[in-house]
């Protein structure tokens, strides 16, 4: 439970401003109320485990059929080895969702014991995760995992389908098994409900996929209307069905023109928030996924980028379901010339854009796809352009060119990789990095001014759409006065952004950073910088309590409509 009055739950040591929780939507406007008892100290206490680094382990046993099995991980970290009944089939660094195999075992009983070894010690071993990492980073299991029986004891199954929109008519669709298909049958179907029961009565498909699937009644996925629709796939052998898969998809197609991002033909301003998958630890239950998405949505957004790193497949659904556009990236985070050099970085890295485009190749939501946040793209060495442009080509193939491909770049003006990606993405923070005052009101004003410059410039490498991938100021929940970290100073520069976006038509969109405060790991922060051991630049407090931003820049996205 946060604390009431300063809304951290960790180990926060000082004063607070005490707002009440009431968090209400007036013609557009949040309004909540002042706490009666205005101020507390020494609210929290620390968890005994925050900030702890070591290595811990899972053990869980299982009845089973004692057939082969997959496991699926949403998410482990940061580095974490996998076994069961005493054997490693896994060890996995990063964050991105990631599948094994589980051969046949258990004996008899079929009993099967599944250990997990998590280290969250930074290392050599993953060096995708780094303690200079501007958030919270905690270890251990931090998503969904599911035991996934097959019904042999032989590995057979369906790898993964994906469903490309051609056109907002037809599908390319894209299989793969886990082995050869001797003997077995492929059958699909749209829109099944019978769980492929009723498999042996659908058309077959060929073992490669069914290229050009007309899709009968198709209705293009949209923000405003997100229409679904589900293939099945069965695989089997004579009757017997060995694995089925469903997948949910939607039928929209993305594409860059000009300075314009299109959605379904037509042009589309992305306007909307980063954010971090995380309250105060990144263990976050479904029903707090649906209220971020629902919170987005009533804020006005129509764009969420998902901060900085493979997100949870349960938010994908949501923001599928709820028609929100998403820019999804893989984990890193400033990393440098040196990282791009590293083979085992760039193994790592490579192995997640692998899997995070596997598990999101399917969400229509999912527009646009981004790697290196914040790297080194102003250096021209091979190994960095030869990191850029791997990284870019293998997260198009992997998505079958359904995504556009971009990179947040704090480097306008000196960027050298600018084209290796279809989309421009820059991060300022304008009248807020490095000095310790409020900038002068001029100053604020003049931030359309200076993103026009930044537009200006980047058309010198051609013309393609450019995105504000961050831009902020920190605010203190509940600290109202006129300088720097307050809640009326940070919604001032918030409007200038959003405004830069909004009005100028060579903008394809903006994502402000952020839309909830966030923990940092404390070992890398200092009470200047990251006040209350939080990146403060939420437009809600952790636990999502609006701040005056979320007012503001709420008014500003409704009236944009
Ligand atoms: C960077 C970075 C973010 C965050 C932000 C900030 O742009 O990409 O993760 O650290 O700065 O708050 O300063």
């Amino acid at each position: 439970e946060p604390c009431s009055c300063c809304d951290r739950s960790m180990g926060h040591r000082g004063r607070a401003e005490c707002w009440g929780d009431r968090r209400e939507m007036v013609g557009g406007v949040w309004v909540y109320e002042e706490h009666p008892e205005a101020q507390f100290e020494a609210c929290c206490q620390p968890e005994p485990l925050y900030l702890k680094r070591g290595v811990a382990m899972y053990r869980t046993q299982l009845d089973t059929l004692g057939t082969a099995a997959l496991l699926l991980f949403g998410g482990c970290t940061l580095r974490c080895v996998v076994m069961v009944d005493g054997v490693v089939l896994e060890d996995h660094a990063g964050l991105s969702p990631f599948q094994v195999e589980v051969p046949a075992g258990g004996g008899e009983s079929g009993a099967r014991t599944l250990l997990v070894i998590v280290d969250n010690r930074f290392g050599e071993t993953h060096p995708v995760h780094q303690p200079k990492y501007d958030w919270y980073q905690a270890g251990g299991i931090i998503r969904p995992v599911q035991f996934h029986e097959l019904p042999s004891k032989e590995p057979l199954y369906i790898s993964y389908v994906h469903v490309y929109p051609r056109s907002l008519a037809t599908v390319d669709v894209k299989l793969k098994t886990s082995g050869p298909l001797d003997g077995i049958s492929l059958r699909w179907r749209l829109d099944d409900e019978s769980g492929c029961q009723e498999s042996l009565a659908w058309p077959e498909m060929a073992p490669e996929g069914a290229a050009g699937l007309r899709v009968p009644d198709a209705e293009p996925w949209s923000p405003s209307s997100p229409s679904l629709r589900r293939l099945s796939v069965a695989m089997l052998r004579d009757t017997q069905v060995l694995d089925c898969i469903c997948v949910r998809f939607g039928l929209r197609r993305v594409e860059a023109q000009g300075h314009q991002i299109l959605l379904n033909q037509k042009p589309v301003k992305l306007l909307g928030f980063n954010r971090h998958d995380m309250i105060d630890s990144p263990v976050m239950t479904y029903d707090e996924l649906v209220a971020d998405v629902e919170i987005l949505k009533e804020l006005g957004a129509n764009f969420v980028r998902g901060a900085h790193y493979a997100q949870d497949q349960r938010f994908l659904d949501l923001c599928d379901v709820y028609g929100l556009l998403v820019w999804e990236e893989v984990l890193g985070w400033q990393n440098t010339a040196s990282d791009f050099e590293n083979t085992l970085f760039m193994a790592q890295s490579m192995r997640m854009a692998t899997e995070l485009a596997l598990a999101s190749g399917n969400h229509p939501s999912v527009i646009l796809l981004g790697f290196f946040n914040e790297g080194e793209s102003f250096d021209q060495s091979e190994a960095t352009t030869v990191a850029y442009h791997a990284m870019a080509q293998h997260l198009r193939r992997h998505t079958g060119n359904t995504r556009l491909i971009g990179y947040g770049s704090n480097h306008a003006g000196q960027d050298q990789q600018l084209n290796a990606v279809d989309v421009y993405a820059f991060h300022l923070y304008l009248a807020w990095y490095p000095t310790t005052q409020p900038a002068d009101a001029e100053d604020v004003e003049g931030i359309p001014g200076i993103w026009d410059q930044v537009r200006q410039w980047s058309l010198q490498a051609g013309e393609k759409p450019m995105l504000i991938t961050e831009a902020g100021a920190g605010g203190l929940f509940g600290h109202h006065t006129d300088g720097k970290w307050s809640e009326e100073y940070q919604a001032r520069v918030l409007r200038s952004h959003l405004e830069a976006a909004i009005h100028n038509p060579q903008i394809a969109g903006i994502a402000l950073w952020q839309f909830a405060d966030i923990p940092i790991d404390r070992s890398v922060s200092d009470e200047q910088h990251r006040p209350r051991g939080l990146n403060n630049k939420g437009v809600l407090s952790m636990h999502r309590k609006p701040k005056l931003a979320a007012s503001v820049v709420s008014q500003l996205l409704h009236e944009h409509r």
